[in-house]
């Protein structure tokens, strides 16, 4: 059934209702309920770390850090409008550049981040006191709440890849900073590294702290993933997910993070799943495919794909495996009772 349109009401009824803060339900009730499916702003989209590169890489040299205090370029889904600087409904991604010496002061927000680190050496985040050094292919956490600053004792740019839960934190009216200065180190960062084994605090105490690891380093991870491939049939698919070591559970409570690998040669079917996700290549080549969008994706590029979407991803390569970072909505979506798979 055709339901009425705002343009079949009169006019004088449409003034009525607006000086009343009153609005008609049915002319936009299949907009907010679409049959079967939602209808996702969200759209497939593509980012080649060689193109952007020598753009951010240009940020560095016109706008000094002091201008900046955080030097990103978003990675905005063209679905939301350049202005609402999102990658899906609930994730946002940023390229930040960090020039050797540079300081990026500390502050604290509501907003969860993670950095991926991309490119270079000697840059460091400090979490609640806690130096964590950043290499290639290492996730850092910056949780809710906790103060963190980026310094940089190298001597080549360092990139990262910033993805935060500010979209869903600012729909919610719950976003906000504050600023610091430099924090106090108060632990190297290395008392927490190895999946599995906690640190005692006092005697066999455990950590109260709802993210205790604060990095995960690339060659941990990687090497997991290695082993899961030795133990593993050909076919099954190669995936770990960033958790809480203290609880098994996702790193983060909004979106949640993982590494998948692919044999060479790989091809992967990735059911439609209700969250959006974004796919990141660490190492090697892989095409991607979402509905009927393909993207190639070099090392360090980045796409984001709508949820409700079936994913194909290829390791073209014959002879090397591709290691790609997945971040997605997941851990909202299950708390929320949203979640569906559709095969
Ligand atoms: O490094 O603290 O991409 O606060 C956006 C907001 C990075 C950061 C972003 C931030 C940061």
């Amino acid at each position: 059934m055709e339901l009425g349109r705002l343009e079949d009401l009169p006019a004088d009824y449409r003034a009525a209702l607006a000086t009343q803060h009153l609005v008609p339900l049915w002319p936009s009730l299949r907009a907010l309920l679409p049959p079967g499916t939602p209808r996702p702003r969200t759209q497939a989209t593509h980012w080649s770390y060689e193109a952007l590169r020598p753009l951010l890489l240009r940020a560095g040299a016109l706008t000094p850090i002091e201008k900046a205090e955080r030097r990103v370029l978003v990675l905005a889904n063209p679905g939301f409008g350049a202005e609402s600087m999102q990658a899906s409904a609930a994730i946002y991604l940023g390229m930040q550049l960090l020039l050797p010496g540079e300081w990026a002061p500390a502050h604290r927000h509501t907003p969860n981040a993670v950095r991926m680190i991309v490119e270079g050496e000697g840059a460091y985040t400090t979490v609640d006191g806690q130096k964590c050094a950043m290499g290639r292919g290492d996730l850092v956490l910056t949780p809710t709440g906790l103060w963190h600053e980026h310094g940089h004792d190298g001597d080549a740019p360092v990139v990262w890849l910033d993805v935060l839960d500010l979209p869903l934190v600012h729909y919610l009216e719950a976003s906000y900073h504050v600023d610091g200065g430099r924090q106090p180190v108060t632990a190297d960062g290395g008392g927490y590294t190895a999946p599995g084994i906690a640190p005692v605090r006092g005697f066999y105490g455990r950590s109260d702290k709802a993210s205790p690891m604060l990095r995960y380093r690339w060659a941990d991870t990687r090497a997991a993933l290695e082993a899961l491939a030795a133990r593993r049939a050909g076919g099954e698919p190669l995936m770990v997910r960033y958790v809480n070591p203290e609880t098994g559970a996702d790193a983060q409570a909004i979106l949640g993070y993982g590494a998948l690998m692919l044999r060479p040669g790989e091809v992967l079917d990735l059911p439609a799943r209700s969250p959006a996700a974004v796919y990141h290549l660490i190492e090697g080549a892989a095409e991607l495919s979402a509905g009927a969008q393909r993207h190639a994706l070099a090392e360090a590029d980045t796409s984001a794909v709508p949820g409700y979407t079936p994913v194909r991803l290829a390791n073209p390569s014959p002879d090397r495996p591709a290691f790609l970072f997945i971040a997605d909505e997941t851990p909202l979506h299950r708390k929320l009772g949203v979640y569906e798979e559709r095969s």
